[in-house]
């Protein structure tokens, strides 16, 4: 091959693609991938990949970014804070939030949002439009427009009472998903059951973080998990619920996909390595653990790792929500707030990769680890990818972009509070893990290479979305929407 024939050659290494795993060079060209094989001719520039895994570099779709809360609280990182901290982790995109609250004009959310980013964030990034204002002027005329323009996932709460929707407007948000092509996320959990133990626990007495624990039950999300899904199956529209934390609303998510609803699903690192104990901590320390829903238990670690094995969930992402452990974050309400006044959130989106790539792949028996590799860049990366229709990101394909996380999958790591985003704290401090993401790469350039950041902020690019497959609704409709058997009823 000519001299200089490739810009980029990633040489020797073991190469993660969705075909297999497989000892090869890597060749990129301007941004893309163009050459994946044995032998490969020079390139401009040669990386020596000997002993270290190429993977795809991380999608991280649900992250929470420069955002305000559902309790209305700013969180702690900036974009340029909160994606310089994902590409030390290994991730490549983010998929943040456009978050509208109540009396405010989506269209003018995702202007103000997209010029945040496009100041900030150092890696290529998307928005769901989170929807708390579903008026006419949003249903009728900005949502569809919105997500013409190619923002194609939409985000409701189904509790906290600042960007609750109702479940006539829940309805309202499925029907415009469908018609004009996003998927549907959701943060399913019954407001009535969250608000009347909060209060009983309060009135009580427990106050302490830990009885967050408890102030959000396990039936809480599984009736909320029923109820959306009873909703997208008379809609006739896909949806995807955001961080499943119980056994039971795996379960429930198994069954609706058993009879072919079209729901997707996913987890997070802190529902597959922490518990409800993590918050029994002294004084208002447990307040960093907080986050909703709230950390279970061993056995429905065991239950979420086995849905993600089924195929039941598909995606782990971080559900970064950073929040300060200080007046602007987490003690927002004063210095000895109770477990209700604290912000719900935790940073999620540098450990995310690292963590699940120790569980899956450092843990793994010899003859599971290329099995294990290949779930790993699945589910972190070419899922959410797939799912989100981000075409280009999340797999190492000829033609994709080079987005790529060269990981040295020896080197023994115990985690501190240092990390690169604007949190203080790693609600994973003192794990020690083993596999670290050493050189990260975004379009063909170095974004991190020995522990530096490389991109400036505002290089990462806006991804506008086409309507993928995973928006497609399947087609069959209830029956008192059919016009076939609702005596010719036009309800779509
Ligand atoms: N839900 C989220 O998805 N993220 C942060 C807080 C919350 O309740
Ligand atoms: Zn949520
Ligand atoms: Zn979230």
């Amino acid at each position: 091959m000519a001299s200089g024939e490739f810009d980029l050659v990633i040489r020797g290494g073991t190469v993660v693609t969705s075909a297999g795993v497989m000892e090869a060079d890597l060749a990129v060209s301007g941004e893309a991938i163009v050459a994946i094989g044995h032998k490969l001719g020079p390139g401009r520039r040669e990386i020596d990949a000997t002993d270290r895994y190429v993977l795809p570099g991380g999608v991280d779709p649900h992250c929470h970014i420069e955002q305000l809360s559902g309790g209305g609280i700013m969180n702690a990182d900036t974009f340029e804070t909160a994606t310089r901290s994902a590409a030390f982790g290994g991730t490549t995109s983010v998929i943040s939030f456009a978050a509208q609250h109540r009396e405010m004009n989506l269209a003018t959310v995702v202007k103000d949002y997209a010029a945040l980013a496009a100041k900030g964030a150092v890696i290529d990034h998307a928005f769901h439009l989170m929807v708390a204002n579903p008026d006419r002027q949003t249903i009728e005329h900005d949502l569809p427009a919105l997500i013409r323009a190619g923002h194609r996932s939409v985000k409701v709460f189904m509790t906290y009472d600042r960007v609750q929707v109702q479940d006539e407007q829940l309805l309202d948000i499925l029907l415009v998903s469908r018609q004009n092509g996003a998927l549907v996320c959701v943060h399913a959990e019954n407001h009535g059951l969250l608000k009347w133990m909060g209060e009983r626990l309060v009135a009580r007495g427990y106050t302490a973080p830990k009885y967050h624990a408890v102030s959000h039950p396990r039936a809480a999300e599984i009736e909320a998990i029923h109820r959306v899904i009873a909703f997208a199956e008379f809609i006739d529209q896909p949806v995807m619920i955001f961080h499943v934390s119980t056994a039971e609303g795996a379960d429930v998510i198994r069954q609706a996909r058993g009879r072919g609803v079209k729901i997707f699903a996913e987890t997070c690192p802190h529902y597959l390595f922490q518990t409800m104990d993590d918050l029994d901590l002294p004084g208002l320390e447990g307040a960093r653990m907080i986050c909703s829903p709230p950390q279970r238990t061993a056995s429905d670690q065991g239950a979420l790792w086995q849905a993600l094995e089924l195929g039941d969930l598909q995606v782990i992402s971080s559900d970064h929500a950073p929040y300060r452990m200080d007046e602007t974050g987490k003690f927002s309400a004063g210095s000895r707030p109770n477990f209700k006044q604290i912000a719900n959130g935790m940073p999620g989106l540098e450990m995310r990769l690292p963590l699940v790539f120790d569980a899956l792949v450092s843990r793994a028996p010899a003859e599971r680890r290329d099995e294990n590799l290949m779930k790993f860049a699945e589910w972190t990366a070419t899922a959410p990818a797939r799912i989100y229709d981000l075409p280009k990101k999340g797999a190492l394909a000829i033609g994709a972009d080079a987005d790529i996380a060269i990981w040295d999958p020896s080197r023994p790591v115990t985690l501190t509070d240092e990390l690169h985003d604007n949190t203080g704290y790693n609600p994973f401090r003192g794990r020690s893990i083993t596999g670290w993401p050493e050189t990260v790469i975004q379009r063909g350039a170095l974004l991190v290479e020995n522990g530096q950041l490389h991109a400036k902020p505002g290089q990462g690019r806006l991804v506008l979305r086409e309507a993928g497959p995973a928006t497609q609704p399947t087609g069959r409709l209830a029956p008192e929407i059919d016009p076939a058997r609702n005596f010719g009823a036009k309800l779509l």
